[in-house]
């Protein structure tokens, strides 16, 4: 195989590869090492330590070895264990949905969108409901950007408001309609006990209410978040990771080019 994703070499590199059925790579090729770290409910003990290798065998590794285990406070033991994975999986089936527009950077865009747009284009941005964390969307819209990658305030055809973090819905869906704006930016960070999914859809919602929905391109982003995500829960696009404004300012001016 050649090209995309393949063309690392790995056959080069080591011919007992085989993409249909990798593993984690420890010191040598389909040795399935992998380390792990968990906390038991548990004292600190032995028995603990026998515990979390029953768990790591029942979970599929075999050789499991607490390499390092401490107490965190009465009663629950933190583990990091190494051991070797014996499941496999088939690299070449995996089809990950993404975000569909191609990546250009700040002048580009800007480009872009004096020539299909004709305008400034407006986006709001905030950090919703009780997420406090500011630094996802700051990456995204402040002036100086991340990485090397400025952000929206930056960009020459963008009017881009970063309203902060733990914004209501109701206070981003009306900026958005006091600003009349071509895009809403959410991000979430925190995700326990999928405080993020209920947040997200109550925007959809509200959107839909206001009947904006339709009017509105709705981008949100975070770690824990993929597009495939973003979309089950009305969004347009999803942005994970290792997103620049790069990414999201690309979809949106080819989105809204799409829709005019
Ligand atoms: C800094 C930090 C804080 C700071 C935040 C300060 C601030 N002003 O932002 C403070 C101390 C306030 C904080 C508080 C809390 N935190 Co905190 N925090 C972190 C930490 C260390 C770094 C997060 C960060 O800044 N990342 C850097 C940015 C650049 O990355 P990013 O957010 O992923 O953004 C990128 C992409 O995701 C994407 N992106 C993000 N948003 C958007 C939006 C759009 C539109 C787009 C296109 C892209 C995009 O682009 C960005 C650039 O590539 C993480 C752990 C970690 N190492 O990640 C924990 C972490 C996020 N925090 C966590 C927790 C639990 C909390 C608290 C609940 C702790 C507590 N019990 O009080 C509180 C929550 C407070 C609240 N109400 O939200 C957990 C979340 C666990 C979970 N799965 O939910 C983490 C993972 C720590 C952990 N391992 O437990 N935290």
């Amino acid at each position: 195989m050649s090209g995309g994703l393949y063309s690392m070499e790995g056959k080069d590199f080591d011919q007992t590869l085989d993409l249909k059925k990798i593993k984690p790579y420890g010191d040598t090729m389909n040795d399935g090492k992998a380390q792990l770290s968990f906390t038991l409910p548990v004292p600190c003990s032995d028995e603990a330590v026998e515990a979390a290798k029953q768990l790591l065998r029942k979970w599929g590794f075999d050789n499991p070895q607490v390499v390092y285990y401490k107490e965190l406070t009465n009663g629950f033991t933190f583990f990091n264990c190494y051991g070797n994975c014996q499941q496999t999986v088939d690299f070449t089936s995996i089809h990950v949905p993404k975000v569909e527009s191609d990546v250009m950077d700040m002048h580009e865009c800007d480009a872009f969108v004096k020539e299909h747009i004709g305008r400034k284009v407006i986006v709001v941005g905030a950090s919703t409901g009780t997420d406090a964390h500011t630094v996802g969307i700051d990456a995204i819209m402040n002036m100086k950007g991340y990485a090397g990658h400025y952000g929206l305030e930056r960009y020459e055809m963008f009017e881009a408001l970063n309203m902060g973090s733990q914004v209501p819905n109701e206070e981003i869906v009306a900026k958005a309609i006091e600003l009349k704006a071509d895009a809403i930016l959410v991000s979430q960070t925190v995700t326990q006990k999928d405080v993020h999914i209920k947040n997200l859809v109550e925007l959809v919602e509200m959107l839909e209410a206001e009947g904006l929905r339709d009017k509105i391109i709705l981008c949100c982003g975070g770690p824990r978040i993929t597009h495939e995500l973003a979309q089950e829960l009305g969004y347009d696009a999803g942005f994970g990771m290792n997103s620049f404004a790069d990414n999201v300012a690309s979809f949106i001016v080819q989105e809204l080019a799409k829709r005019k």
